[in-house]
């Protein structure tokens, strides 16, 4: 008996999520902007990949969403870059959620379209089951990490829109199975591309941004 109501109460949570991740997404989408949730362990290199794809991206206005269980240290990082940036802590919680992103969006006042990234908490689990306004999940792996992990985690590689295969100038000294990596995200999801990149060489990153600004012009 206790199981069941547990079970219902969690998916008027989702429910209620998904409702206003919707709107989020209008609100975005009828400004022009396009949204990318970046998901990822902790220190796999999500805010590197974002710092990374700004600077290569032009004139195109971005914003940036941290958040972070505590601190706001990448913040501050991204704001010394001159990237307008807001904080969420989450204070324990190992993931954002709708509610949180629709009160820190910016106002988009004398905007005309861009790009607002939203850095998850780093994490593989929970961040991969909810949506929060997004136009893509962008998922960052990277080759330091092992080759298992579409094995362990898999929601979060079916679920990705497209996948960064993170810190490949450490590749050589690293026991990376690539092949292993690629047919595991393979079993998973048949799409979705696969982009290597050093954030530290600033390789790869191309690719990846053509691939951004492609999807966002079909959406
Ligand atoms: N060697 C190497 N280190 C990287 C690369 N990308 C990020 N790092 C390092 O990994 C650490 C975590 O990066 P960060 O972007 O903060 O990861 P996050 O916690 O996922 O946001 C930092 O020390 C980065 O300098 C990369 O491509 N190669
Ligand atoms: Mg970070």
């Amino acid at each position: 008996m206790e199981d069941t109501k547990r079970i219902i109460v969690m998916e008027n949570i989702m429910d209620e999520n998904d409702r206003i991740s919707i709107m989020i997404n209008e609100k975005l989408s009828s400004h022009g902007f396009f949204a990318i949730n970046v998901l990822g362990a902790p220190g796999i290199g999500k805010t590197s990949v974002i710092k990374s794809i700004i600077s290569r991206i032009g004139d195109t206005k971005c914003y940036v969403v941290e958040g972070d269980i505590e601190s706001d240290i990448d913040t501050v990082a991204l704001k010394n870059l001159g990237i307008e940036t807001v904080q969420i802590n989450t204070h324990g919680s190992c993931h954002l959620d709708a509610p949180s992103i629709l009160s820190s969006l910016p106002d988009f006042k004398g905007d005309n379209g861009g790009l607002v990234f939203i850095e998850n908490i780093g994490n593989l689990v929970c961040p991969a089951e909810f949506n929060i306004g997004e136009h893509i999940k962008m998922l960052i792996v990277s080759v330091a990490d092992g080759s298992d992990k579409p094995y362990k985690y898999p929601l979060a590689f079916e679920k990705a829109d497209i996948i960064i295969l993170n810190k490949c100038d450490l590749q050589p000294y690293v026991d990376f199975d690539e092949e292993y990596f690629t047919s595991g995200v393979r079993a998973l999801n048949k799409i979705t591309p696969i982009f290597k990149v050093s954030s530290r060489g600033q390789t790869g990153y191309e690719e990846v941004i053509t691939w951004i600004m492609n999807r966002r012009h079909i959406l």
